[in-house]
């Protein structure tokens, strides 16, 4: 009995540990803005583009023309949303790092899109320049793009 007590106490004070953790890291995130955060980068604090309100739809598809993206070559705008809906098949969408050499903030790896008309957003926050992307399980079948990002 008193064992037991003695483990719910350290259950206790465990958790309490963590929640503090956690309060604690966001706290010290919030009183460091200036600090360059790696991993918390990329969307949150990257050169945010202000939004235009303008979405770009390129599809994603696998048909008897075979698997693609439509368009697979289009411009955008800074603080446009990119938004990948998918119309067959399964697919991802990458940015893929080494075909976008000195480019940063790319997006990370997509999850599988996989149900019809599923879509994935991407807001541009990218720098002007010329982008490639891939769908990872179709890339060696041609399911590539690229997009124009423009200021
Ligand atoms: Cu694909």
């Amino acid at each position: 009995m008193k064992y037991s007590r003695n483990i719910l106490s350290f259950i206790a004070v465990s958790v309490l540990a963590v929640a503090c953790g956690g309060k604690e890291t966001e706290t010290s995130n919030d009183q460091t803005p200036s600090a360059p955060s790696a991993t918390a980068g990329t969307s949150a604090s990257g050169p945010v583009a202000t939004p235009t309100g303008k979405i770009v739809v390129v599809e994603l598809n696998s048909d008897a023309q075979g698997n693609y993206f439509k368009p697979a070559n289009f411009e955008v705008h800074r603080g446009d949303i990119i938004r990948f809906t998918l119309k067959s098949g399964v697919h991802s969408v990458h940015f893929l790092p080494d075909s976008n050499p000195g480019k940063t903030n790319l997006p990370p790896v997509s999850d599988l899109l996989q149900l019809p008309n599923q879509t994935l957003d991407i807001p541009v926050n990218l720098a002007p320049g010329k982008y490639f992307f891939q769908c990872d399980p179709h890339a060696a079948l041609g399911m590539m793009g690229h997009v124009e990002v423009e200021q």
